[in-house]
């Protein structure tokens, strides 16, 4: 018996920065992340200036996809993988970015990729941008804080809408554009938006630019995007976390609904295609200065997203007398401070482990929206033990997984969420984004790979990747 309607995708996701590697090769230029060190526990990953030659930088290599990827392809094919959700890497098209024309061999690698998944009848979904901006942009225009970005950008869309326009129908604009809500973390605005803030410029204010101008170039992008083929499928793509009261308090009930905004700001405007009033509200109340020009609200009326693409790795939980007792601000930094929630374990990382939040989040999500919505991430890092067989058990991976897939089916079945599929994360090992370790894996497909960038980067299948086969091949009835 099948679980899931008929059409549901089921996929693997990917990053082309966490797994591609080839950061320079065939004219490819630096991208945002290219200056970003390896992190560990405990120690963040550093944005440095510029390649240093005594520094580790493991987005340079990852697990080398770039001179694998028809090996690979054959391994998701083994799986079953019905999709693949992956980037076009922005600086492999536009090595600069404000380049005139594009370079023909980044466009010939994602046609010889396509190719490659279509004939293994896998069909590509793909992110425009996922914290690949080509470094250039961000250090000479301050990325997205300039509107001139907003061009660079909608003409690395328009190139790619064209190019693949009979390859690729589901694409998704920004990757978590509403990460940089936390923009108390460097990491979030440099890679979301290839913006640093300066001495003296209002951090809030900075994010507010920046989104605004990716609101923009997704909205321009789409309605491009329309007119090249009006086939696609073109959707936003946000983190979703969502955020519960710890008690019945009304005080504390009220917070998790304040602190919601701060991750439904940007989807708000991708499907309604206007900013919301709380946030006119808070431009208001705190004299935020944001360039929003005569002719915008028109260019976001215009190109309101097809469907919502959205992580879910986590719940967090908010009490208000921690926040009054610490004099938190709970505007500074769109993610909360979260307090322990008792009935929810963590992972080694301390992400909350909570697959109810997934049908919670999907309701929330649906009921907001009333747009079909597609889970393309969700998964649990972990580290991996090979056992002297060269085997790996990585039971709690697939525990997890199986955990969120039942309640996603309740979404679909008992809630009725319109739910395009499911692409969990990294199905084979990649290199973390937030720590930029191998520590922390997510595949299904092992790589030998070490956080210095040491081994043979070999593939091979953990017993996960069985056990998403026959997922794959019910469709949602054998976990
Ligand atoms: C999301 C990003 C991914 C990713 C994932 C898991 O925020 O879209 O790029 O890597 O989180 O995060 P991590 O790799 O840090 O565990």
């Amino acid at each position: 018996m099948s679980k899931f309607p008929e059409g549901f995708k089921w996929g693997g996701a990917f990053a082309a920065h966490q797994f591609e590697g080839g950061w320079d090769q065939d004219g490819k230029g630096p991208s945002v992340v290219d200056v970003m060190t390896a992190g560990a526990h405990g120690v963040p990953r550093e944005i440095t200036e510029t390649v240093e030659s005594d520094k580790f930088y493991p987005n340079h290599e990852a697990v080398d996809f770039y001179n694998n990827y028809k090996n690979d392809v054959k391994l998701f094919a083994e799986m079953g993988l019905q999709c693949l959700r992956t980037s076009i890497a922005w600086s492999r098209i536009f090595p600069k970015g404000n380049e005139s024309e594009p370079n023909e061999a980044g466009l010939q690698f994602y046609d010889d990729l396509f190719d490659e998944l279509i004939e293994h009848d896998i069909d590509p979904v793909i992110t425009l941008s996922h914290f690949e901006m080509p470094l250039y942009i961000a250090r000479e225009y301050g990325g997205f804080k300039s509107r001139e970005t907003v061009d660079f950008f909608v003409k690395f869309a328009e190139t790619v809408f064209e190019r693949y326009k009979d390859k690729v129908k589901y694409w998704m604009t920004f990757n978590e554009i509403n990460n940089k809500m936390d923009y108390s973390n460097p990491i979030f605005l440099w890679t979301n938006s290839g913006v640093s803030v300066e001495a003296g410029e209002n951090p809030k204010e900075v994010m507010y630019t920046a989104g605004h101008h990716e609101l923009l170039a997704s909205a321009l992008a789409v309605a491009k995007g329309k007119e090249i083929n009006p086939e696609f499928q073109i959707g936003g793509m946000v983190s979703h976390v969502p955020i519960y009261p710890r008690s019945s308090r009304p005080d504390d009930v009220m917070l998790a609904e304040e602190y919601m905004r701060h991750r439904y700001f940007f989807p708000d405007v991708h499907v309604r295609g206007e900013y919301p009033k709380y946030t006119l509200k808070e431009f208001e109340r705190e004299g935020l200065n944001i360039p929003i020009l005569e002719g915008d609200d028109e260019i976001l009326r215009n190109g309101i997203v097809d469907y919502l693409g959205f992580s879910y790795y986590m719940s967090t939980t908010v009490d208000s007398q921690v926040i009054a007792d610490n004099k938190g601000d709970i505007v500074n930094g769109g993610l909360p401070h979260g307090v322990d929630n008792p009935f929810i374990k963590s992972s080694d990382w301390g992400w909350a482990i909570d697959p109810v939040g997934l049908r919670y989040a999907l309701n929330r999500l649906y009921d907001r929206y009333q747009i079909p919505l597609f889970v393309v991430e969700n998964g649990f890092g972990a580290v991996d033990h090979v056992q002297a067989d060269g085997t790996i058990q990585d039971d709690a991976r697939i525990e997890y997984l199986s955990a969120h897939i039942e309640e996603m089916e309740k979404a679909v079945n008992y809630d009725g969420v319109e739910l395009i599929g499911y692409t969990p994360w990294g199905v084979m090992d990649i290199v973390s984004f937030t720590t930029g370790e191998m520590k922390k894996r997510y595949g299904m497909i092992h790589v030998d790979r070490d956080n210095e960038g040491n081994g043979t980067m070999k593939r091979s299948k953990k017993a996960s990747f069985d056990w998403y086969r026959s997922v794959i091949e019910s469709n949602g009835s054998e976990l």
